[in-house]
């Protein structure tokens, strides 16, 4: 059955619970009231990467990130770290994470080096500039080939759990978007396990706007996020990354009775 991630940000400026989590103690709650919902990863990130954000300092980052990894560890099945910095990265693996969750997709010597697995994101250019790359020819073909080569140099090197992720939102229209979850097979016959992220995102917002004709508000988007990620989970997704994880596992349960339409393995009823 898919393994579902839950996202922790411990940052002020996320994109949908920016400054929710900021207190270690309150982050630390929330990671545990994941875990009791099903979460089997807890996705702690320090700096937002919503389109247009700036760099954090590396000690910054640290100061919010490392209390909870080190309060987490051993109380969450797994902790994976979002993180772009090899220091961040490393000194989260420190301190109990055992994914690095890297959306730059640069990090596997550092995967490598402390054993830990890696999720390799596409993203064209950085959080500040990538909607500006939001350019293909083929969408689906160029992120597959950009994920392949990464997961293939990461094998290389001897990190032995890989992901590849579409990078849903980065440096993509809700087009490219949708193309890449209609076509996910595609990246799930690339044999690398897929790690999808929906949930909240901008163009979820757009597909089922408000009365008033506007992106429904992030806390209006738990019905797209579950829709998308349940058809990611049917298409053969290894993992999704959620925020709200209780309707996320109770959907889980539900795709993994309806496995024949997808020709994937399920229980049966
Ligand atoms: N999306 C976000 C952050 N990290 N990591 C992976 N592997 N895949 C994703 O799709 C992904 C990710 C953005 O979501 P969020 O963390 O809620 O927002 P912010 O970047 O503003 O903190």
């Amino acid at each position: 059955m898919t393994r579902v991630m839950g996202v922790l940000n411990v940052t002020p400026d996320s994109f949908s619970d920016g400054g929710r989590w900021m207190a270690p103690e309150a982050a630390v709650r929330h990671g545990l009231q994941m875990v009791a919902d099903g979460a089997e990863i807890i996705d702690v990130g320090g700096e937002s990467t919503r389109p247009g954000s700036r760099p954090v300092p590396e000690e910054e980052e640290l100061r919010r990130i490392l209390p909870v990894v080190e309060r987490l560890a051993g109380q969450a099945p797994e902790i994976s770290v979002d993180t772009r910095k090899e220091a961040v990265a490393r000194a989260a693996v420190a301190a109990g994470a055992t994914i690095i969750n890297d959306v730059s997709a640069t990090l596997w010597r550092v995967a490598a080096e402390t054993g830990a697995g890696w999720v390799a994101m596409h993203m064209p250019g950085d959080p500040e500039s990538m909607q500006q790359h939001a350019h293909y020819r083929d969408v689906v073909g160029q992120v597959v080939d950009h994920l392949v080569a990464r997961a293939e140099a990461a094998r290389a090197a001897g990190v032995a759990r890989i992901w590849i992720d579409p990078g849903i939102g980065f440096g993509k229209t809700a087009r490219h978007n949708l193309l890449l979850l209609r076509h996910l097979d595609v990246l799930v016959g690339t044999g690398w396990p897929v790690l999808v992220g929906t949930s909240r995102k901008t163009f979820l917002g757009r597909l089922a706007p408000s009365p008033d004709g506007t992106p429904a508000a992030p806390s209006d988007r738990l019905e797209g996020t579950v829709a998308t990620t349940t058809w990611a989970m049917v298409r053969g997704a290894d993992v999704v990354r959620v925020h709200d994880v209780a309707p996320t596992v109770h959907a889980a349960r539900l795709g993994a009775f309806l496995p024949a339409a997808a020709g994937a393995k399920g229980p049966s009823a």
